[in-house]
């Protein structure tokens, strides 16, 4: 049989459930899904010396990393050339690029041509941006803080960065036509058990809303505020907890709340927020990533949850009011394969969400048959997924099978040869 023969089979037993496979593939094709720049240097970026803080860390030390903005590019574009579906590009502010010879600036000082070259690099490829202010791997966060630093002049600093963070994130939303997802996040915290956990997050709120009083189009930046149970050597406490940031997004209009899968306790799962937010926010933002025991930030599979959670997004029928954003960083594989890999698994997981009789279960839910419910549900697991994925990356010009043959070439070819 050939492939398309194959398709042909699936569409023709999944119409008998009810579904139409080419209506999915239609669709899937149209959703953006930001790829982070930053697993391909383990977070590194390029205007700073020193190592990665925040609380969060990469390991491993497998050959190739993107040392140059160039080179980071350059490997993107591999990466991007091995993924089916509609990208955005996901960008930290510490990956401004000052070109040779040209003036350094401090992160409250940057502007929008430090991001000129990326804007090019996106729009080339017709690519939305997305935008992170960088607070960690800084010598300006002062104690492990910065938005919520009782040192005013630290918290000055943080916040005037978040400010251009503000106008660059407009600069890429106007000339690329995309909304601009930018997203707040720091790891401010305490290791041991605080004395007062109220005047942190009290003045996080103020640096927050400091930062957003900077005059910006509601409908080109989406600022978001990113929570998190613990970090590294933040295990007692976090200022931007999960209430601290529903609350402020709840309570500031334009401002998205923006969950990570990897930031909650271990047997809570976003999947079942994700509806929960849906009934009160207009838009909502996720970080997607593969919490190992903790918020490892390994490489995103098509397993259980995240399945869930693209049933979720699906089923509510908010493809268009969540933004989606990979995160996650592995040092300890081939960087070009970690990007390919989770996304092409997002990018099954959602093909999976739009090809499941969701209407028809939905029915058997309200009409309390549970029973066949679960029937169904386990029925449609064994459904000719992996013949409508190869259909759609067929359509998408992307190889199904070859493109780790195409990673191992470029290994030998240009990775292998970075020391
Ligand atoms: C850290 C957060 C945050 C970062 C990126 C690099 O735990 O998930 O989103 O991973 O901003
Ligand atoms: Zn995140």
């Amino acid at each position: 049989m050939t492939n398309k023969e194959r398709y042909e089979d699936a569409k023709a037993r999944y119409r008998e459930l009810g579904v139409d496979t080419d209506q999915a593939i239609a669709m899937l094709k149209e959703i953006p899904v930001s790829l982070h720049c930053w697993q391909g240097d383990d977070v590194t970026g390029f205007d700073h010396e020193g190592p990665l803080t925040g609380g969060i860390q990469t390991t491993g030390d497998y050959p190739g990393k993107a040392r140059t903005p160039e080179e980071l590019m350059q490997d993107m574009d591999k990466a991007l050339s091995l993924m089916p579906g509609r990208k955005k590009l996901n960008l930290h502010a510490s990956y401004a690029m000052f070109g040779e010879g040209a003036e350094r600036v401090d992160r409250d000082q940057l502007e929008p041509k430090h991001f000129a070259k990326w804007v090019e690099f996106a729009k080339e490829r017709n690519m939305g941006i997305d935008f992170n202010p960088t607070f960690f791997s800084h010598n300006k966060v002062k104690d492990g803080l910065t938005l919520s630093s009782p040192d005013e002049e630290t918290r000055r600093f943080w916040i005037n960065h978040g400010k251009a963070c503000i106008r660059i994130a407009e600069y890429f939303a106007k000339e690329t036509g995309m909304p601009c997802v930018m997203n707040i996040w720091t790891g401010d915290g305490y290791k041991d058990i605080p004395a007062d956990r109220m005047g942190p997050r009290m003045r996080y709120k103020d640096s927050i809303e400091q930062i957003l009083s900077e005059p910006f189009d509601k409908k080109l930046v989406k600022p978001c505020v990113e929570s998190k149970v613990f970090g590294i050597g933040v295990e007692s406490y976090t200022a931007g907890s999960a209430e601290f940031t529903l609350s402020f997004a709840a309570s500031h209009e334009g401002c998205l709340p923006l969950m990570d899968n990897g930031h909650y306790h271990p047997t809570e799962v976003v999947s079942d927020k994700i509806p929960a937010l849906l009934c009160f926010y207009p838009e909502i933002a996720l970080h997607i990533t593969r919490p190992v025991r903790w918020d490892s930030d390994h490489v995103v599979l098509f397993d259980d949850e995240t399945k869930e959670m693209a049933k979720e997004i699906v089923r509510c029928n908010a493809l268009d009011r969540v933004y989606m954003a990979l995160d996650y960083f592995d040092a300890g594989i081939n960087r070009i394969s970690a990007w390919a890999v989770g996304f092409r698994s997002w990018q099954k997981a959602l093909l999976y969400a739009l090809c499941l009789p969701n209407e028809q279960m939905k029915q058997l839910q309200e009409e309390n048959r549970l029973t066949e419910l679960m029937v169904m549900q386990e029925n449609v697991k064994m459904c000719p997924f992996a013949d409508v994925w190869r259909e759609y990356c067929e359509q998408c010009g992307v190889s199904e099978d070859g493109w780790f043959a195409e990673v191992e070439k470029y290994e030998q070819e240009v990775l292998g040869k970075r020391q």
